[in-house]
């Protein structure tokens, strides 16, 4: 294999632009500085103001240009940044002359952050709280990004990790030096102990309702109810907009219509879901089994009551659940049952009130895990796993089915653990984590 490739890559916003960012990370930004900046590659770290041309001499632009020599850049390669005018014509004419010499091209998503993840600059946790900052929409997921960012999950695995090595190496003396008969509760008690912790931590970590998820790819909220009570008119009201179709015909929504907002300072989904009912119609049946999905799976219910044909709600109401009395325009309040909001999604009465209802929901839920150890369903998954290794070492190890068999298991934590971090079995997941980053990061 020969040298790697250069990659270059415009890292600010489409054009026009005030300033566009140009970065150039690889062994040929010594050639690149040499070639066509006027001034010479700079002085490492320090912002020069230059001339850049391409390779036949013509000018490109005024900027300035900022180089980091590896290992002390992001990438841990030689970097270079070029500051210039953000017009589409400036940014194709130095791309263009960049990707003309040999071994230098445009970068992938991600592609920058992935050469700083391969030079040991960030573990795998790191890198996804740079992708979540960039794309953070809100004070809430920008923090979580920031601290996932700064090392806050890699700590807790390494503190994990450094656990269970430790209890692994109390094992394998065990295995080493086998007592004769039962082994003595001295020798088992301190890794009994260490595992138990382990354990305790990782399931309340994994006892947070999906927080950090939440707070990272939006609060799920379903509007359910019988066929005709309102729900679509619910739902355009809360988007201020005609999201889903609104008929006097009962069974108008057939697929759970989706709309994102932000409310209580976190990202809300809000599903527009099926009536509920029982019909002979396929398409309508499948809406219904849909409807009944999103319900089971949302965070909070909204239960829709028709005023014009109360009837409770066909769903369990959980404790967080809000029931709204709908065309309390046409009908008394009065009417309405106990605890139930009354609402108008044809005057708009009462949708204020849903709308911060939902709001402190969302804002109480995000708040009540401080500091959220997953955020995304891949942790979760590996910390499952984790855990079942960990329960069964534990178990092999009080029922005497040998040290041999509980090592093994604390191993296979440790893999679990250490792969969420990327430290074994990256290949796999390295393609679905940078995939998703943008260009130019
Ligand atoms: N008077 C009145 N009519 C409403 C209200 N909300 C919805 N409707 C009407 O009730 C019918 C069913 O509304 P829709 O939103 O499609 O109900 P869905 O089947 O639950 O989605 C439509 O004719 C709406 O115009 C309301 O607050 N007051
Ligand atoms: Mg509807």
């Amino acid at each position: 294999m020969g040298a790697r490739d250069t990659i270059c890559a415009l890292a600010s916003g489409p054009p026009p632009s005030a300033i566009a960012i140009i970065r150039v990370s690889g062994p040929a930004v010594g050639e690149i500085g040499a070639a066509f900046l006027a001034a010479g590659l700079p002085e490492p770290k320090r912002a020069t103001l230059t001339y850049i041309h391409d390779a036949e001499g013509a000018q490109i632009d005024q900027g300035l240009a900022l180089y980091a020599r590896g290992p002390h850049s992001y990438t841990g390669e030689d970097t270079l940044e070029l500051y210039l005018h953000g017009g589409p014509a400036v940014i194709g004419h130095a791309l263009r002359a960049l990707t003309s010499l040999p071994g230098v091209r445009l970068a992938e998503p991600g592609e920058f952050t992935r050469r700083a993840f391969e030079a040991g600059k960030l573990d795998l946790t790191e890198a996804e709280g740079v992708a979540d900052i960039i794309e953070a929409e809100t004070v809430a997921q920008k923090a979580q990004a920031l601290r996932q960012l700064g090392g806050g999950l890699t700590q807790i695995y390494d503190a994990w990790r450094e656990e269970l090595t430790g209890a692994l190496a109390l094992i394998e003396v065990m295995i080493d030096f086998p007592d004769e008969g039962d082994v003595p509760l001295d020798t088992l008690r301190p890794i009994l102990l260490e595992l138990d912790k382990v354990i305790a931590e990782i399931e309340t970590a994994l006892g947070d309702r999906g927080v950090g998820e939440r707070i990272r790819d939006g609060f799920r909220i379903a509007i359910i109810g019988p066929p005709n009570a309102g729900k679509s008119s619910i739902l355009n009201r809360l988007a201020r907009r005609e999201a889903a179709i609104v008929t006097d015909i009962a069974g108008t929504t057939r697929d759970v219509v989706e709309v994102r907002l932000i409310l209580g300072g976190q990202v809300v989904w809000i599903a527009d879901t099926a009536g509920l009912r029982e019909t002979e119609d396929v398409v309508e049946a499948e809406g219904v089994r849909r409807a009944r999905r999103a319900a089971a799976e949302a965070d909070l219910r909204i239960h829709v009551i028709d005023g014009a044909a109360p009837s409770p709600p066909p769903g369990p109401v959980e404790t967080q659940d809000i029931v709204v009395f709908n065309k309390a325009d046409q009908r008394p309040a009065i009417l309405a049952p106990d605890g139930a909001l009354p609402v108008s999604a044809t005057s708009g009465e009462g949708i204020e009130t849903l709308e911060s209802r939902i709001a402190a929901f969302v804002s109480q839920r995000a708040s009540s895990v401080e500091a959220p150890v997953i955020t995304r369903a891949r942790h979760r998954e590996k910390l499952l796993a984790g855990l079942a290794s960990l329960t069964a070492a534990r178990a092999a190890l009080i029922s005497d089915m040998g040290a041999e068999l509980a090592a093994e298991d604390v191993r296979m934590a440790l893999r679990q653990l250490s792969s969420v971090i990327g430290r074994v079995d990256v290949e796999d997941v390295l393609g679905a984590v940078f995939s998703k980053f943008c260009i130019g990061k």
